[in-house]
């Protein structure tokens, strides 16, 4: 039967092994939290790290592990001390978090840890392929992993794959400063739906996948590949009826039966009629905007003094990361500012902030939810929030006001709480003063609400509209039907190239034979290149051609001395060895005069693109413009350009990052099959990086070896990665 793996940093259950024998306790944070519910009702797999380096296993442990691991249908990834450090507490923690957060002053750029954190991602992929079976689907989570999917997807690219960041994706201004910021997208871009909290974390990523790596995207379909990736937003929900029965069952509980926190709650509240209780919960992290929130109710005590002795904060900070410099500072700063403000307002019977730096057993957790009558939540950045959640989810009676921050996912589904901008000290005082004195009934009103979409749009329907994007993808987005040039399909393709009496090569040239250049006369050939070129030439029984869509000069210049046969423009221009160039078809540049001018106008108005003045055709030019721009202009000069060419019999051809208007009918597959007439080739092989080679992929015969050179939709066979990869076919031909 297949099964969906679940794939995380950290297991859902935390480890600790005493004299031989391991205790379980089920891990704190929003993804454990949120799957934990998803796994226990499905079929299900969880990988993940269990939280033991392995320097402090003994012998024996490993099976302990396996063996408790099993009852909760997890397995380990086993880390060592220095991967911890590198990939957990180094990229992870001091390069995305921070970077995703937009904390550039704390994010570090280190190579050594970036190849740790590649490493680990090898081994959790290398994991996750051991378990793999048949028919499985793949869900991973969250930025510690982020060059799983591509890894999953090279070695099977049969398997569904699923990605959820929990964090936000930011800005593409952001994300570029990253050093590794190709390798990281291609990493995400392995999956086949991936997934985001809120709206804007989905366009970020889309903006920064076109704009880094030149994909397009319709909509929120990625194209690359020749696949389609979908990219969606889904707001993470809660476990709403855990939360609300816990209530409930907490509002029925004996005097007897109370726990202490809760017995120093109510003190709090009997002391006085109008006693309140604002609440604060997270891990002690800097996005959380703790220091922040702080120094607002330091602000809010100075202005609303009415509300002495009668108002406290109870301010939960769950220890996380302290390896981390940044922070042991946040420490540092909550305790001394938890100190002033105690120290400054403080009275025998009143301590307006209780701190409490330690997680709490849930049950507490509940005492405290249901005991506030404010929930003051204010990250300065973060990708949901579900302790938001969580207060509304517990208030039975409807009352109490959540105070939100707009920097948090959450903020988005949550209009009905009062919303804040976490820097703004005044704005947020004032808020806890209308928190505090807002009528009953309005509490009601807002919350009714709020748990309504809270119950409905919970953990379970979250996870479930996950996993039926991730089952349906490919009703929507296209499965690509071209296989890599894999081990094998190279070995035939050489045996064929071998035992083959007359053989046939068209190469095409930029993007093939040779990288792009931003300046395109600096794609010259190297000597290297010719080099290889004159081997192939050499070899008994083969015929080369080279097919561009480049000018005639320009080729004649680099190969014009060369012996092979050149194809230039798209197939307008021939030159055999030792001959003369030869016009293959009648042309005209009449047309120019009127075509010319527009083309012009168009990259006066858009910094980055050329026209390039071909013998017989024009092109423009737009591969360094910015791509959203650029695709937006071409789209505008298209449509342009289909009115002014009507009855001229001329076509426009839509390249990679080109418009060209040539006279129609005249194309690579045209001319190419042209050289095919007098001859019987039992090998043709055609390889091509742009849309423009597509005409030889579709005219030359059906036993021709197409290769699409790069990520693109094409009819070819195969795919190679790069022009690398070419040089190295063309290599192993030759040997
Ligand atoms: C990441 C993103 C996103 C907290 N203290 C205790 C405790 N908790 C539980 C809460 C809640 C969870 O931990 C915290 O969830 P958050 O969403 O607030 O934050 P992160 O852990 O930073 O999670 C975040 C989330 O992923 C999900 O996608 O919302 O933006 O940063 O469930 O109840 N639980 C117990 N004791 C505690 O002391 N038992």
């Amino acid at each position: 039967m297949s099964k969906t793996i679940i794939i995380s940093n950290r297991l859902p259950v935390q480890l600790e092994i005493h004299n031989n024998s391991i205790i379980s306790t089920p891990s704190v944070g929003g993804l454990a939290t949120g799957m934990k519910s998803v796994h226990e009702s499905g079929d299900s797999l969880w990988l993940g790290w269990s939280g033991i380096p392995t320097e402090d296993l003994k012998k024996g442990d490993d099976v302990l592990i396996k063996n408790e691991l099993k009852k909760h249908k997890c397995v380990a990834v086993d880390l060592n001390n220095n991967e911890i450090d590198g990939f957990y507490f180094g990229f992870s923690n001091r390069t995305i978090w921070p970077l995703f957060h937009y904390f550039t002053e704390y994010t570090e750029f280190e190579h050594s840890t970036y190849e740790i954190y590649k490493q680990v991602n090898q081994k959790f992929a290398d994991k996750i392929i051991e378990n793999l079976n048949d028919g499985d689907t793949v869900w991973i989570h969250d930025y510690q992993l982020l060059l799983v999917p591509q890894m999953i997807k090279e070695v099977k690219p049969d398997v569904t794959i699923g990605f959820f960041l929990h964090i936000p994706f930011p800005s593409y201004e952001i994300f570029r400063t990253l050093p590794w910021r190709e390798e990281l997208l291609e990493g995400i871009l392995g999956s086949d739906v991936i997934g985001f909290h809120t709206y804007d974390y989905e366009r970020h990523f889309l903006s920064a996948v076109q704009r880094i790596l030149g994909y397009d995207a319709e909509f929120n379909v990625i194209k690359n590949n020749g696949r389609g990736i979908l990219v969606d937003s889904f707001p993470m929900g809660i476990d709403y009826d855990k939360f609300h029965e816990a209530a409930k069952k907490n509002s029925k509980q004996k005097r007897s039966e109370e726990s202490e926190v809760q017995f120093e709650i109510n003190k709090h509240l009997n002391a006085d009629n109008n006693a309140k209780l604002i609440l604060s919960i997270d891990r002690l992290d800097y996005t959380k905007g703790i220091a922040n929130r702080l120094k607002a109710f330091e602000y809010f005590l100075d202005n609303y003094p009415e509300y002495h002795h009668k108002v406290r904060l109870v301010m939960l900070a769950v220890p996380s990361r302290s390896n981390v410099p940044q922070y042991k500072l946040l420490k540092n700063e909550i305790d001394q500012l938890v100190g002033r403000i105690n120290g400054r307002f403080s009275e025998v019977s009143w301590t307006p902030i209780w701190y409490f730096y330690r997680s709490m057993p849930f049950e507490n957790l509940i005492d405290l939810y249901t005991s506030s009558d404010v929930a003051l939540i204010t990250p300065i950045r973060d990708g949901m929030n579900l302790v938001a959640k969580e207060y509304i989810a517990t208030r039975t009676d409807k009352t109490g006001v959540l105070i939100l921050s707009e920097m948090a996912g959450a903020a988005k589904e949550m209009p009905e709480a009062l919303i804040i901008n976490p820097n703004n000290f005044e704005q947020i005082a004032n808020s806890l003063h209308e928190a505090l004195s807002m009528p009953i009934e309005e509490q009601i009103t807002r919350n009714t609400s709020l748990q309504k979409r809270l119950k409905n749009y919970n953990v379970t329907k979250w996870a479930s509209l996950f996993n039926e994007a991730l089952q349906n993808v490919f009703n929507v987005v296209e499965k690509s039907t071209v296989l890599p040039l894999d081990a094998n399909a190279e070995a035939n393709l050489i045996d064929k190239f071998k035992k083959a009496k007359q053989r046939i090569l068209f190469l095409d040239y930029d993007g093939t034979l040779a990288a792009f250049e931003k300046i395109p006369k600096n794609a010259k050939p190297s000597p290297a290149l010719k080099e290889r070129l004159m081997r192939l030439y050499n070899l008994p029984n083969t015929k080369l051609v080279l097919i561009t869509g480049r000018d005639r000069e320009t080729f004649n210049e680099w190969f014009g001395d060369s012996p092979f046969t050149l194809i230039t423009e798209h197939g307008a221009w021939l030159k055999e060895p030792e001959a003369d160039w030869e016009l293959l078809e009648p042309l005209s540049d009449e047309w120019f005069t009127s075509i010319q001018p527009v083309l012009e106008s168009y990259a006066d108005s858009t910094p980055g693109s050329i026209v390039e003045l071909k013998r017989y055709s024009l092109a423009w030019h737009f591969r360094n413009v910015d791509p959203v721009l650029g695709n937006r202009r071409a789209k505008d000069l298209k449509a342009t350009l289909q009115q002014l060419i009507a009855n001229n019999n001329l076509e426009i051809l839509e390249g990679d990052k080109v418009i060209e208007i040539k006279t129609s009918g005249v194309n690579k597959g045209k001319s190419a099959c042209k050289m095919l007439l007098n001859e019987n080739y039992d090998f043709i092989l055609s390889m091509g990086d742009d849309w423009t080679d597509e005409f030889m992929f579709r005219e030359l015969p059906e036993h021709t070896h197409t290769i699409k050179v790069g990520k693109k939709e094409t009819v070819a066979k195969h795919f190679i990665k790069g022009t690398k990869e070419v040089v190295g076919i063309l290599e192993k031909l030759t040997m």
